[in-house]
């Protein structure tokens, strides 16, 4: 593990980087934040830099550069529908931001020619696969249980309730809060089986585990995909939508402007091709050159081999926070088979905003506290009764209850997840006087910034 972990690190910019502690030494950064974000593969630095020299403007030039990076852009929606096992001719790649705009561009376009249709998101989304559909269609949640589980006999009961109305099923791969991983060819089966279509949210899946959107023809094919680079190894603004090329034909597209048109006068529009049309202004080729050699390194490593080496970790960590007394785990499950690295928790006493910063001011471990862009959820799990929710609504300076999330990389290793858990046991056998320690400091430091900012430091080492 320690071989196959050393040479996980060795691929990814800036894992030896120091970082300043509260007493002004410095550490060696931890990131368990994973999940929000992930910094750049070395080789995607490099590849950027090789690419650079031939950078030009995308199905806008004829000289030879341009002509380079228009190829690359196209040839990149083939490397990227392999990755997925999507569809060769029928299903489409369009280039996005992020994984909430192709989320949004989907729910925009699926809204133009809705009859009143509905659509089963479930309660464990994150915002952005929940709040699109808000406004654009009749939106039903699908239940999870009280550890956090989507309910597939509640989906069943929906689906059978709404008798061929519903539209899609959108549906996280994997959450963002538990980790825990959805079986989405059984979803599928299920929304076909009802006349629907389904959206997998695969922003936390794709990059973690193997994703095979299946055969057009098999009942358990994923209709539409979403996912981010920028949590894969690449962050240079690219998102993906995958989705059949007919469900982009003769829309109105959200983003209009230049490339998305064939002709245009002053009397009429006529627009390109899907993907053109939902791809206007000038493309991130940067971002694509970044995502297509992550991608060449993830499938070197091969996602399955992720999927397990983060999970060994996960479980690892998971058994640590269980042995710290004080510790509250939400959504902890026995079979890792069914999670991706992601643990959430609170330590009893504690504010999740204070434990986040105690844990990065001490140790130089990064985490994220708070709701994690999934309140319903984070809500639901933390039993916060909508009187409670009511009451912070009104009463918008009264902190609001969240948790501290663990997410891991395939770059992390055990010894970190022993230095975050000494450190748990550190702050929890002195918890008086780490809550006073840091009281002092917030009545000296205004406002949310990290006592860090306003720290002396020692001389880098
Ligand atoms: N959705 C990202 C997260 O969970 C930003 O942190």
């Amino acid at each position: 593990m320690d071989e196959l972990n050393n040479a996980f690190r060795k691929l990814i910019v800036g894992v030896d980087t120091k970082v300043p502690l509260l007493n002004g030494d410095y550490v060696t950064a931890i990131n368990l934040d994973n999940a929000a974000t992930t910094p750049p593969f070395n080789s995607v630095m490099k590849k950027i830099l090789e690419f650079v020299p031939w950078y030009s403007s995308v199905h806008r030039g004829t000289g030879y550069k341009s002509i380079m990076s228009s190829e690359v852009y196209e040839e990149g929606r083939a490397i990227i529908k392999r990755f997925v096992n999507a569809d060769k001719s029928r299903d489409i790649v369009i280039f996005t931001k992020n994984t909430t705009e192709s989320i949004n561009l989907l729910a925009y376009i699926l809204a133009q020619d809705d009859d009143d249709s509905i659509v089963l998101s479930t309660e464990m989304e994150h915002l952005a696969n929940d709040l699109p559909w808000r406004d654009k269609f009749k939106v039903d949640y699908i239940c999870t249980d009280e550890c956090g589980k989507l309910s597939i006999e509640d989906l069943e009961m929906k689906l059978r309730k709404y008798a061929g109305k519903v539209k899609l099923v959108t549906v996280t791969g994997a959450s963002n809060v538990t980790g825990f991983k959805n079986p989405i060819h059984e979803i599928a089966s299920l929304a076909h089986r009802y006349g629907a279509k389904i959206l997998v949210d695969g922003a936390q899946l794709v990059p973690h585990c193997p994703v095979d959107m299946k055969d057009f023809d098999s009942a358990e094919h994923i209709d539409y995909l979403a996912f981010s680079a920028h949590k894969m190894f690449a962050p240079f603004g690219i998102g993906i939508l995958i989705g059949p090329q007919k469900t982009f034909e003769n829309i109105d597209p959200v983003y209009k402007g230049g490339g998305a048109v064939t002709l245009v006068s002053r009397q009429f529009i006529d627009w390109e091709s899907p993907p053109y049309n939902n791809e206007a202004g000038t493309p991130n080729i940067i971002g694509i050159v970044a995502l297509l050699e992550a991608i060449r390194i993830l499938n070197c490593i091969g996602m399955d081999v992720i999927h397990e080496y983060e999970n060994s970790l996960i479980d690892y960590t998971t058994a640590a926070l269980m042995g710290i007394p004080g510790v509250v785990l939400y959504g902890n499950s026995e079979k890792h088979e069914s999670k991706i690295g992601i643990v959430s928790f609170n330590l009893l006493g504690f504010d999740h905003r204070l434990l986040a910063k105690i844990l990065s001011c001490e140790a130089g471990i990064a985490v994220r506290s708070g709701l994690f862009c999934a309140h319903p959820y984070v809500e639901k799990l933390l039993k916060i009764t909508d009187q409670e929710l009511q009451y912070y609504q009104e009463n918008p300076d009264v902190p609001f209850p969240g948790m501290v999330r663990i997410s891991v990389g395939l770059y992390n290793s055990y010894s970190e997840i022993d230095a975050l858990v000494a450190c748990l046991r550190w702050i929890n056998g002195d918890k008086i006087k780490c809550k006073q320690k840091y009281t002092e400091i917030s009545q000296k430091v205004s406002g949310p910034k990290s006592p860090l900012l306003y720290t002396p430091r020692k001389k880098m080492p």
